[in-house]
Order: C-alpha cells, then sequence, then structure tokens
C-alpha cells in the first residue's frame, strides 16, 4: 500500500516543512507502508494537479493535514479525490475537534482524532478498514458531533519516531522561515516535546494534547541536530515547542549537549514560558548558543491575562525581558488584541507595555477564537466554514464596545509604534533579512 500525504495550498505568511507529514511518513515506512509527500503549499499546486500527481504516484489512498484555517481546500480536495474513487483520511487539529462536520463535508472515508502515527499506520496495514482502530472515525461509527470520540493511540517514545529530513529537504523551506529573524540559512526545525500543561483559554493544544507533555531524549534531540547540520546543511535551528523550558533540568541539559556538540546558532522561536525560565536557565540557553527566545506576553494587561488562564503576570515579563537583556539575547513577544474584557484603554496599555518592556521584537496578532480552545466553547462560537481567516488579523469576536475597525487600527498602530524607534531598528539591523520585512510590510498594508 503506498499513502500521498498532503498538504494542502492556502494563503500564508509563513511555511515551514510539513512536520506533521513527515512523521507520519517516515513513521509509516519504518512499518513497511511507502508514502509520498505533496506539500501543495510550497509548490502553489490546485487540487486538479494534486491529484494527477496521486494518480501518477499510483498512490492507493491519501492522508490530507487540516488547521481550521485549511477546512474549506481541505474538503474541496477531498470531494474531488472522493469523486475519482481515492481513498482519503483527514487528521490534524480540525478534525480532531469536529469529527462529524469534517466527514460529511469533505466526503473523506475516514477522520483521524489525536495524533497520526499509530492510527493511520493501523489503517494502512488493514488495507483502509477500520476494524476498530482507536481514533479512527467514519460516517457508520458516528451520529453527531456530541458522539463520544476516543483520541488515537499516541506514540509514547517520541525517540520511537525516524528524523523527517530523510523525506524533508530544509532547504526548500528558505522563503518565509519562522520567527521574525534569523542569523543563517537554510533553517532547520526541531521539536523536542509534543505537549503542555498549560490551560490558556485562547490555544489549543490543551484539547489536542489533553494536558500531558511527552519529551524526546536529549541525546535524540542533539542527534537531530547533528543530522540537519551535517547531512542537510542546515545553519541554523529553531525549536518550536510549546514550551521546551517546562522541566528545567531537562532544559538544561539539553543545553549542556548542544554546547557540547553543535556549533550553529539557534532560538527557541515558538517561544518560552515567562515563568520557567530563571537566570540559570537563560545562562544556559546563552553559553550554549540560543541567541533568541520569544515569551507569550498576550497583553499588558494583568486582568486580562488572568481571564484568559495565563498564570503569568506583566513582572514576569518584565523579568524574563531583563535576564534575556543581561546575558545578551533577542527577546521577542507575542501579543493578542482583542481578548474578552479588551477595552480601547487596555489596548494602548498593551502597546505602551511592549514598548517600555525593552523586547526587540513584538509580534501583535487579533484574537482568533479556535477550535479546540477553551474560549471557544466559553464564547459559545459556532464553526462557519464560509468565514474563515487564516492570519491572525481579521476580529470575529469582538469584546463589549470594541469594533473590528478599533481592532484593527490598533494592531496596525501597535506595529508602526513598536517598529518605529530607532532603538529597534538598530538592533534588529543585523538581522535585517528581506522576508521579515516583507512579513512586516503585509501586516501593515493588507489592512
Ligand atoms: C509549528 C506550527 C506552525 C507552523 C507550521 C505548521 C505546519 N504544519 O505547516 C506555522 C508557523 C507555519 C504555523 C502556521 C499556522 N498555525 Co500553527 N502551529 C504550529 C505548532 C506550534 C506545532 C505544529 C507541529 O508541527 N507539530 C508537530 C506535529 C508532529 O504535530 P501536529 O501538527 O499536531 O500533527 C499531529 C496530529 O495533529 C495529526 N495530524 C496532523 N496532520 C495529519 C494528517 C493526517 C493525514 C493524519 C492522519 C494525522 C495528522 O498527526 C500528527 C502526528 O501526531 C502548533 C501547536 C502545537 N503544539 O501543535 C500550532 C497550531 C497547529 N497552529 C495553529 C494555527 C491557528 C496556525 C495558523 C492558522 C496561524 C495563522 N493564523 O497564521 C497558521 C496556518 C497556516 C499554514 N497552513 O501554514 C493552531 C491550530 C488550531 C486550529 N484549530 O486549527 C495550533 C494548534 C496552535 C494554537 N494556537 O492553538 N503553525
Ligand atoms: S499558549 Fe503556550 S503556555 Fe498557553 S496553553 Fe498554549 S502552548 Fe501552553
Amino acid at each position: 500500500m503506498k499513502i500521498a500525504l498532503i498538504r494542502i495550498s492556502i494563503s500564508t505568511f509563513q511555511m515551514l516543512p510539513p512536520l506533521n507529514l513527515g512523521v507520519l511518513s517516515v513513521y509509516l515506512e519504518k512499518h513497511g507502508i511507502e508514502t509520498v509527500i505533496i506539500d501543495a503549499l510550497k509548490y502553489g499546486l490546485d487540487n486538479e494537479t494534486v491529484m494527477k500527481i496521486i494518480k501518477e504516484e499510483k498512490a492507493d489512498a491519501a492522508g490530507i493535514g487540516c488547521m481550521t484555517a485549511e477546512y474549506n481546500q481541505v474538503c474541496a480536495l477531498s470531494n474531488l479525490l472522493n469523486k475519482n474513487g481515492i481513498k482519503v483520511v483527514i487528521g490534524g487539529v480540525h478534525p480532531t475537534v469536529f469529527p462529524y462536520q469534517t466527514l460529511v463535508d469533505s466526503k473523506a472515508n475516514f477522520v483521524i482524532c489525536g495524533e497520526g502515527e499509530n492510527a493511520l499506520l493501523q489503517l494502512a496495514l488493514n488495507n483502509f478498514g477500520n476494524q476498530g482502530i482507536k481514533g479512527v472515525y467514519s460516517l457508520e461509527n458516528l451520529k453527531d458531533e456530541l458522539s463520544e470520540i476516543e483520541f488515537a493511540e499516541p506514540v509514547e517514545n517520541l525517540d520511537n519516531i525516524p528524523f523527517i529530513w530523510s523525506k524533508i529537504d530544509p532547504k526548500d523551506y528558505n522563503s518565509r522561515p519562522s520567527g521574525q529573524i534569523y542569523k543563517k540559512m537554510p533553517i532547520g526545525y526541531v521539536m523536542a516535546s509534543r505537549g503542555c500543561a498549560y490551560k490558556c483559554s485562547f490555544c489549543a493544544s490543551p484539547y489536542v494534547y489533553k494536558g500531558k507533555v511527552r519529551m524526546r531524549s536529549p541525546e535524540n534531540v542533539i542527534a537531530e541536530m547533528k543530522y540537519l547540520i551535517d547531512r542537510c546543511a542546515v545553519r541554523e535551528i529553531k525549536f518550536l515547542d510549546d514550551n521546551i523550558a517546562l522541566k528545567k533540568e531537562y532544559l538544561l541539559k539539553l543545553c549542556r549537549l548542544i554546547g557540547e556538540n553543535i556549533k550553529v546558532p539557534w532560538a527557541c522561536s515558538t517561544g518560552l514560558r515567562a515563568t520557567s525560565i530563571d537566570e540559570e536557565i537563560v545562562a544556559s540557553l546563552k553559553k550554549a548558543g540560543c541567541y533568541n527566545f520569544n515569551i507569550g506576553v498576550e497583553s499588558g494587561n494583568d486582568s486580562i491575562l488572568k481571564s484568559v488562564c495565563k498564570q503569568e503576570t506583566t513582572a514576569d515579563y518584565l523579568k524574563a525581558v531583563k535576564l534575556a537583556k543581561k546575558y545578551g539575547m533577542i527577546c521577542g513577544g507575542f501579543f493578542i488584541f482583542g481578548l474578552p474584557g479588551e477595552t480601547k484603554k487596555t489596548m494602548n496599555n498593551t502597546i505602551k507595555f511592549a514598548k517600555d518592556s525593552d523586547l526587540d521584537i513584538a509580534m501583535f496578532n487579533v484574537l482568533e477564537v479556535l477550535p479546540g480552545s477553551a474560549l471557544w466553547k466559553e464564547l459559545n462560537f459556532e464553526f462557519d466554514r464560509d468565514n474563515l481567516t487564516n492570519s491572525y488579523s481579521q476580529p470575529r469576536y469582538l469584546p463589549d464596545g470594541l469594533t473590528s475597525k478599533d481592532i484593527i487600527k490598533t494592531q496596525k498602530k501597535a506595529l508602526i509604534e513598536f517598529y518605529g524607534r530607532l532603538k529597534i531598528v538598530r538592533r534588529l539591523l543585523p538581522f535585517l533579512k528581506l522576508s521579515p520585512i516583507m512579513y512586516v510590510l503585509e501586516r501593515i498594508f493588507k489592512k
């Protein structure tokens, strides 16, 4: 059996290697199932072309990854494949939250809820017959969205998943890298863990991983970094973990091993929790060659942070930025405008906080109420496939007293005020590359 693993093409500001398809591919191949990855996003392929490639590759079935922002294109592709007699399975965050509706709209044979490796492997070994595989659903075993579902059996020991870079070349993903700065190309992306132990209400991770965290062994992570450098000519590495600093001893050991074995610069670009770091950690990061970490600040108002269960305060953020500065590291902050309780005043506080905090980079987003997040339930959101955005830039939830225009205007103002300062321009000058500049300009002018 041969399975085509597909990432569909949507408009997006960043483009990373499809790690999800990579892990599925290498895990299946480890167990004797042939796969081919079709990255339609990377090559801008339309659905007809994807189908043509599937036929040329003589794949027996297709697996499509689906985040909420990708839903309509995924359904269109799945319908097309279905019409052409190709079996389809859809996995990822969106079908995990809405398995029934995904099956109805997409006409896919199956959806997989939760992590896909084991369930997809079983499905392939069963020649796409579902004999009660945990986490695999078709319309035969789901009555509606309220039907109880179980998540697929995850791979407990993540070291058992081979490195994905035999199937994906990092050099193919230079044009829109993750994070706003980088020193050298090509960049390799690594995840040392899966899951997060926290419960921020705007985030889908707690639902997807049920609050459980699994870490790879530091030795396995180092081996992947070496593979990327020696075999893929990678010259910088970015970690994409939810919070790689969750366990202090783990990160300290990882830093020690990186310092002993790895000579390329690296960064924690998806973010560390401010409360997970202290001076010992920041000193170790620096010593090991990490030049940048970002923190999820979200808001400059403690009442808002409390209401979204962030379990951190603005004082924690200031402490983290101060440590970053002490060790000469570039520190970025992620912000969200339009959280519940937001007013014009709180948005202005956030801008002031970002500017006063001594952060080097600020990423100002508009709240996207994500399926799977606690906010989705709290705000009684309903999924509307005719109203999908994928840029954290179009408000769909409006706090009392705020209009869409207020929020968008504030986002623009924040970008201009933050980056319009000479000291920030000076600090970011050494990292000046076309791609992040285009990113900021696109965000300002696409409004
Ligand atoms: C890295 C990352 C990115 C990267 C790359 C994503 C990619 N794959 O192309 C970038 C920065 C580009 C990105 C972009 C976006 N992201 Co993002 N991202 C992540 C992050 C931090 C890690 C994802 C990852 O690679 N994990 C590692 C792999 C191995 O795990 P996985 O993707 O979950 O895949 C497993 C299962 O989901 C399942 N599965 C996935 N695909 C498939 C396919 C098949 C066939 C099967 C069977 C199973 C299956 O099996 C996989 C292996 O176990 C997650 C947070 C998180 N912790 O998951 C958010 C996350 C996935 N992103 C999210 C969002 C919202 C986005 C954006 C829409 C943001 C935006 N507005 O721009 C865009 C999407 C645009 C796009 N298509 O590129 C949300 C998704 C929520 C939702 N309901 O859809 C998440 C959960 C974070 C959050 N805020 O809650 N993202
Ligand atoms: S925002 Fe970060 S810390 Fe909060 S739940 Fe999500 S991954 Fe965890």
